[in-house]
């Protein structure tokens, strides 16, 4: 019945090559979406998971950047903000797109495709796509410690979360000459504020108005996103080996990302963002600190008080895991990305714990399972009573229940 009812929701929201995260209030193609969205779908459509990556990458730009949103020519300007207008930038294929990115799981995507449905060719294409959005990274945002960093808030894909208070707090809000759309859609009680948005279309204006270059006045090194980076390494050495190529360089990188990230995002049994403005290591209580669980080369102490830590701070044999630590005092059950569980953070720290500790991935995966059969497709979820918030039918967290029941 679930899977049928996640069918339905990924069916609905399909618009021919990709598939948008939520009809309302993400009515385009957006990035880190649409990876989550392939992993689901290749459970009973691999051919529509491929269509899914192939579209998304159709607008990667020439220097290897994946921008954040594609935009749907045929939605009306003004259905989302910023939409195209605010961005003013196309990709070689001449769609509208962002100019920023997120977290770059899709070489985890590509690879888990495959697997559903051996297909060589397909990984032949993406690959080089694949590797040229690492080389993006590597270029633009590689610090000399070998971190990548992001320049946005909404690159992290964990827009509001109260580890970017700190760092954000030194970006000047923009006086609000902007209509917001979301919260047309969704109670503002449970989005970000409108200093918040303030702050984000300030710093997009002022990195747009480099070219999409430069960046000075937020710059984190996120423990998710570098996460993301390894784990793509680890998936592009699989899919190199498939296509004949060397998948040594792939591995390499993996290694070196994970020591780089134990050597300076780790402190006191949890992985933390680390401002690269500042120098300084922003310690909160994201559970973006607990994917590095994912890493298959994250040496085994530090695997053991992480796994503590998801124990002790997050509750994680409870069910879904909330995004921020329930006993910190920023803690806030229903808005957005500063306490309530989503199916997508759950999902990755489920990846990180089903080889190492199978007797916890299972309650996490019960836990999804649970929240949406009790609260529908919802976006996100209060983590004690599972009341649902954000929008209805959002299909990552019907795609991640494909995968994970399947
Ligand atoms: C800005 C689409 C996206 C997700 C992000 C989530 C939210 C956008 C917004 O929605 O961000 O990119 O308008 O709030 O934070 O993770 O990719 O689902």
């Amino acid at each position: 019945m679930i899977l049928r009812d996640a069918v339905r929701v990924l069916v609905a929201n399909w618009d021919g090559s990709y598939t948008v995260p939520s009809r309302t209030l993400y009515p385009h193609q957006w990035s880190w979406d649409s990876a989550f969205i392939a992993i689901g779908n290749a459970r009973w459509s691999p051919r529509r998971a491929r269509s899914e990556l192939l579209t998304l990458f159709g607008a990667q730009w020439r220097d290897g950047r994946v921008p954040h949103i594609v935009f749907n020519p045929a939605v009306p300007e003004g259905a989302y903000f910023p939409g195209p207008e605010f961005w003013q930038v196309s990709a070689p294929s001449g769609v509208r797109t962002s100019g920023i990115v997120q977290p770059p799981v899709h070489a985890l995507a590509a690879w888990r495709v495959h697997l559903a449905e051996p297909d060589p060719a397909f990984l032949r294409r993406i690959y080089p796509r694949l590797v040229a959005q690492q080389e993006f990274l590597r270029a633009a945002r590689r610090s000399p410690e070998g971190l990548i960093s992001i320049v946005h808030p909404w690159e992290s894909g964990m827009d509001n979360s109260p580890a970017w208070d700190v760092p954000l707090a030194v970006v000047e809000p923009e006086p609000s000459a902007f209509v917001r759309r979301d919260t047309t859609h969704v109670s503002v009680e449970e989005r970000p504020t409108d200093r918040d948005y303030a702050r984000y279309t300030s710093l997009a204006r002022a990195y747009r108005d480099t070219g999409y270059r430069r960046s000075d006045a937020f710059r984190v090194e996120d423990p998710l996103f570098n996460t993301a980076y390894g784990v793509a390494e680890v998936a592009l050495g699989r899919i190199a080996r498939v296509i004949g190529l060397d998948p040594e360089p792939h591995a390499r990188e993996a290694a070196a990302v994970t020591s780089a990230m134990a050597e300076h995002l780790y402190d006191d049994g949890l992985f933390h963002a680390r401002d690269v403005l500042t120098g300084c290591l922003v310690r909160s209580n994201s559970a973006a600190g607990l994917t590095p669980l994912m890493l298959p080369g994250l040496p085994r102490e530090l695997v053991n008080e992480l796994i503590g830590t998801g124990l002790d701070r997050f509750g994680v044999k409870d069910g879904i895991v909330p995004s921020f630590a329930p006993a910190a005092p920023e803690f806030d059950p229903v808005r957005y990305w500063r306490g309530p569980a989503w199916i997508n953070l759950t999902w990755l720290i489920w990846r990180g714990l089903r080889r190492r500790r199978p007797d916890l991935a299972a309650p996490l995966a019960e836990g999804m399972v649970r929240a949406v059969t009790a609260a529908g497709f919802r976006e996100y979820f209060d983590p004690f009573t599972l009341e649902g918030h954000g929008c209805h039918d959002f299909s990552w967290s019907a795609a991640l229940i494909l995968d994970v029941a399947a």
